[in-house]
């Protein structure tokens, strides 16, 4: 077997996320290729040095430059603030590195064409690239995906899709970067929203075409983190303005017919990670919450009225996307699960030769459909997705 040297950038929440599927990987499922965690890079060299030994990595770079310079490195995987995701991606690209790029794509539509521009040059020379919509990678979407496209559920006539979360409900919560515009691009909206755009057009194969939205920041001042990780941090004396919007809602026509209704909220107090999508075709229904991830709700309307309901599914027999390599059924998955199994589809397609998906043109027109949205929130107009 040959080995796939792996530079990951950036130790956070997601770089830790990204360590464990990479580590695990291997030791689940049968890969062509071996990920070596070979490289960690930060520009911290104490943190990023104690992140590489509590993660398993190698060696370290404080230079993301040097890394896309060493031999012992064929992908790199990007897990930085928005950003820096264009130009590091770009010239990992370039490089001719395989890379793998956390959500959204970019910070910008400029950013995300350039990316996607780049992606399709790399792969007429063999170099794959990826976005991380990880929740793809959770069975229970895999199982509706294919429901929908087996016309289980008929013509689709509503999609219907909320990210609510509540890590910033306390006014006092301190600043992190996903609050910075600079750095974060947006902020529900892009963060948590990007991902219930995607996922919902993966679960229908279907485009969203023009959105109205609606954009609100509810606490437009917050201390200035003294220390932050992820999502936790200590608030320092000063204060700082919050330069993102912490919640987005928008309305939107899909390509075949369907009406949408998106809310992506960092405000829902009490609801700490819930993805819920449901969606109403002419033969049936499907429902889905990640706080209850290896559940999926089926409804079939042509089943007989006095014993018609929903039906609850758990995606958690070897039949289902992924399962098989894990635990015996019904021994359930996690958040986890789906970044390793990213990272197994990505493998299995640079070993393969083909185009991983969701591509950097994927990544593009979720980009496409957020800048939309910001558009409507400022026009107060319907915004057309270009493309
Ligand atoms: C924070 O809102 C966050 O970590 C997102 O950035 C991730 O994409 C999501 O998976 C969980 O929440």
């Amino acid at each position: 077997m040959t080995n796939l040297g792996i530079g990951l950038i950036g130790y956070a929440f997601m770089g830790a996320a990204h360590s464990q599927a990479w580590r695990n990987a291997p030791r689940f499922f049968d890969l062509p290729l071996h990920p070596d965690l070979n490289v960690l890079c930060g520009r911290n060299a104490e943190a990023v040095q104690a992140a590489a030994t509590k993660l398993g990595w190698t060696e370290t770079e404080t230079d993301w430059r040097k890394l896309l310079g060493r031999d012992d490195i064929q992908l790199v995987d990007v897990c930085t603030p928005g950003d820096s995701h264009a130009e590091i991606a770009i010239a990992a690209l370039e490089a001719g590195k395989h890379v793998l790029c956390e959500k959204p794509l970019a910070n910008t539509v400029a950013e995300a064409e350039a990316m996607a521009a780049a992606a399709a040059r790399a792969s007429a020379r063999g170099i794959r690239s990826m976005v991380g919509f990880t929740y793809r990678r959770v069975p229970a979407i895999g199982l509706a995906r294919k429901l929908v496209a087996e016309g289980k559920i008929g013509t689709i006539r509503h999609v219907r899709a909320q990210y609510l979360q509540d890590w910033i409900a306390d006014p006092e919560a301190p600043l992190s970067w996903r609050l910075d515009k600079e750095k974060a691009g947006s902020g529900a909206l892009g963060d948590i929203g990007a991902h219930i755009v995607d996922l919902t057009q993966y679960i229908t194969g279907d485009r969203i075409t023009e959105v109205s939205g609606q954009l609100e920041t509810f606490v437009k001042e917050r201390p200035v983190a003294a220390e932050h990780s992820g999502l936790a941090g200590t608030a320092g004396a000063e204060r700082g303005p919050v330069t993102v919007d912490d919640a987005a809602i928008f309305l939107a026509r899909f390509g075949e017919g369907a009406l949408g209704v998106f809310e992506a909220t960092r405000f829902a107090t009490g609801r700490k990670n819930a993805i819920r999508i449901e969606i109403n075709g002419s033969r049936g229904s499907l429902a889905f919450d990640f706080e209850d991830m290896n559940l999926l709700h089926y409804y079939d309307a042509t089943e007989p009225a006095d014993t018609a309901g929903f039906r609850r599914i758990l995606a958690t027999e070897p039949v289902h996307p992924y399962v098989a390599a894990w635990w015996p059924p019904g021994h359930l998955l996690g958040y986890e699960h789906g970044f390793t199994h990213q990272v197994v589809d990505l493998i299995t397609a640079i070993a393969e030769g083909t185009d991983p998906s969701p591509s950097f043109a994927d990544g593009l027109q979720v980009q496409r459909v957020l800048a939309a949205v910001e558009d409507s929130s400022a026009s107060r107009q319907w915004q057309e997705i270009p493309g």
